[in-house]
């Protein structure tokens, strides 16, 4: 099975969008409300129109899943995908007009210095992990794992990574603010469904990241919960492609989606115990990368 449904939805906003200009400068082309459903039983839904690096999605997630929102991490382990956000407030504060590659070698070593200027505040980490309430903190993902198990069926499978009262300390209020879990059959057939939402979609350099890591997690939700990944949804608010992913997004459109490839995941005790190299993708046939400038 392919997925021909992203590249509609592309399509879609090209033909149906407005132009307007943006938080970041950059200008987009965008549309309000659509969504999108994969069968993950038809394998696994990474796109094949382009090269989508899946070491970064499963690496990115793991640190959600650590609780983590210093990119230091991630820095070590070669991930950049959220450096530009520190980096960025580096420059600004100190006027100091450091590489990035420099800014990257002192995060990655320099322990105090990752402290002061690697922390992007209360983002997925904080929010999934170490939710702040007037009782204390939730750890919202060890309560989806214990609800799953232990109360399948219930309509409160919900995490939200949303916090009215610390949006204005995260480096960037989260796109992606909450998803919820549904399951279907009886114990030893039960089938898990995953919805998100999201408020901002950058179409095509975060949309396929977000899939993958949507994707990811439902197979390790349903490996602990004993149940069989089926649906996963997902709901776009302001979905946008940006002025300078046009032409990207038009070559894309000319390409012919491959058939999905197939993810394995090593089982673990705990949800919290993956390490990266659990997770290998096979017959991962796809056209060649293209590469597109971020919108900071
Ligand atoms: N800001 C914007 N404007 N768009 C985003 O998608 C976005 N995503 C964030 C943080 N801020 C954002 C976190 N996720 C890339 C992908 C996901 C991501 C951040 C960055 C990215 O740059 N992807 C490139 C390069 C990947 C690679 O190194 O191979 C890509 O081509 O997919
Ligand atoms: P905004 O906060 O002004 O909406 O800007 C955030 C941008 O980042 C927007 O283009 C959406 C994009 N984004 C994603 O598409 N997926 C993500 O996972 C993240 C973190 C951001």
């Amino acid at each position: 099975a392919q997925m021909r449904q992203y590249l509609d939805y592309l399509q879609d906003i090209l033909d149906h969008g407005t132009r307007h200009e943006d938080r970041t400068g950059t200008g987009t082309i965008r549309v309000f409300g659509r969504q999108l459903r994969f069968d993950l039983t038809e394998g696994f839904p990474l796109l094949t129109t382009k090269r989508v690096w899946m070491r970064g999605v499963t690496e990115e997630l793991l640190w959600f899943l650590r609780g983590e929102t210093n990119i230091q991490s991630l820095v070590q382990a070669d991930v950049s995908i959220w450096t530009d956000w520190p980096l960025q407030r580096y420059r600004d504060e100190t006027g100091d007009e450091i590489s990035q590659e420099a800014f990257e070698e002192r995060i990655a070593t320099d322990d105090a210095f990752a402290e002061r200027w690697g922390d992007l505040g209360p983002v997925y980490g904080t929010q999934w992990r170490d939710f702040e309430g007037p009782e204390g903190r939730v750890d919202q993902i060890e309560r989806l794992v214990r609800g799953l198990r232990e109360t399948p069926h219930s309509r409160r499978h919900v995490v939200s990574a949303w916090h009215p009262a610390q949006i204005e300390d995260a480096a960037l209020p989260p796109c992606h603010y909450a998803f919820q879990c549904f399951v279907e059959g009886e114990p030893g057939d039960g089938r898990l469904s995953l919805m998100w939402q999201q408020r901002s979609v950058d179409s095509f350099l975060g949309l396929p990241f977000n899939i993958a890591s949507y994707a990811l997690l439902t197979r390790m939700l349903a490996q602990q919960a004993g149940l069989t990944p089926h649906e996963l949804i997902f709901n776009g608010g302001d979905c946008h492609i940006y002025q300078n992913h046009v032409e990207q997004v038009e070559e894309q459109l000319t390409r012919t989606p491959y058939d999905r490839p197939t993810l394995r995941l090593r089982q673990r005790d705990s949800i919290f115990e993956h390490a990266a190299d659990d997770v290998t993708i096979e017959d991962y046939e796809h056209h060649p990368a293209l590469t597109a400038p971020i919108a900071v």
